[in-house]
């Protein structure tokens, strides 16, 4: 009789590697699982949004970016927060929609080892027009003592420190894909069973690719080096420009398909616009991970030191071989 051939869901994926190092402590992938369940939540309100208007559109308030913030944001930020305050794996969390960070200052939180730095709901601005949007996070051990509270000595580590990071992309399928140093894995989420599972093992970023995404509108506004590199993207017969504007969309494109992400600095905004810490870094070190390069447009992503919770960074990122041609331009 054939069997119906089982495939793993995220639980059992992140149980099976736990097995694999039998000194681990099972907490990691605990907080993985917890941001699965977040995540899940989160997608139905996604799924929904244009049908209610009591979560589209603006909830009036600005966050410490200066942007409009959606009600999606504010629900993905809570569901975030509340699975992971609940859980037992995560001393506090930084995130684009508080100001400071949440520290869960309970005897339990206060024993967790890590903490979690996360974009709830990037690419907002798509919300209202249906257009792809994800949740970025990642997740760093703390240095500070364990039975303490956390602190924000916890959050302003280089991306080299990061244990694990992720995206959950809301698009035409909900995914959640996540990487340790040991290999990026996708997960599909299957509504028949309401489980994420494995459906893109070890993903590897093709080594080259011929997808360059930029915001052309900002052309003018890029150091010359930068625009000589879009221009040379152009010379090429079989490149293509592709651009979301919401990352995790454009990201997760060039991962499976290989190219270059590009949000380069301006004139007027010399970092750019991407968070340090809660998009470039995890972004950064998933492509790092699958075989790709991530630069500043100088350094390594992962090697630039935070100084500020909320601090931004230019980001480079992709194929190795684009990135190789990208970075010999931008530093001749
Ligand atoms: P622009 C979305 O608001 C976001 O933070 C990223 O997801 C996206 O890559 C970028 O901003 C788009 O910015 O200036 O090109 O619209």
């Amino acid at each position: 009789m054939q069997t119906h051939r089982r495939v793993l869901t995220l639980d059992e994926f992140t149980i099976q590697e736990l097995r694999q190092f039998p000194a681990a402590t099972g907490e990691l992938s605990g907080l993985l699982r917890d941001i699965g369940l977040a995540a899940k939540r989160i997608n139905v309100e996604v799924n929904k949004a244009g049908l209610v208007d009591d979560i589209l559109g603006d909830a009036g308030s600005v966050n410490v970016q200066g942007e409009d913030v959606k009600k999606l944001d504010l629900f993905a930020d809570n569901q975030l927060i509340s699975v992971l305050r609940n859980g037992i794996y995560c001393a506090g969390v930084a995130s684009e929609e508080n100001d400071d960070i949440v520290v869960f200052d309970d005897e339990v939180s206060n024993r967790s080892k890590y903490v979690v730095l996360m974009d709830p709901l990037d690419g907002s601005s798509n919300i209202d027009v249906n257009t792809s949007i994800g949740s970025i996070f990642s997740i760093c051990r703390r240095v500070t003592p364990l039975g303490t509270p956390c602190t924000l000595q916890d959050f302003l580590q280089p991306g080299v420190r990061i244990v694990a990071a992720g995206y959950v992309i809301y698009g035409s399928s909900t995914m959640l894909v996540y990487g340790t140093r040991r290999g990026v894995n996708g997960f599909t989420l299957d509504p028949s069973i309401g489980e994420f599972c494995l459906s893109h093992r070890r993903m590897q970023c093709p080594p080259d690719g011929t997808i360059y995404s930029v915001n052309h509108g900002n052309y003018y506004a890029f150091n010359p080096r930068v625009r000589d590199y879009i221009e040379h993207c152009q010379q090429q017969k079989n490149y293509t420009q592709r651009y979301v504007g919401s990352m995790v969309a454009d990201i997760h494109r060039n991962l499976i398909k290989g190219g270059v992400f590009l949000y380069p600095g301006t004139v007027a905004k010399p970092q750019g616009k991407l968070r340090l810490l809660y998009e470039c870094n995890p972004m950064a070190f998933l492509m790092e991970v699958a075989g790709g390069l991530a630069t500043d447009g100088v350094r390594r992503i992962l090697e630039v030191p935070p100084t500020g919770l909320h601090q931004r960074s230019p980001l480079f990122l992709g194929s190795r071989s684009m990135m190789e041609t990208l970075t010999g331009m931008l530093t001749r």
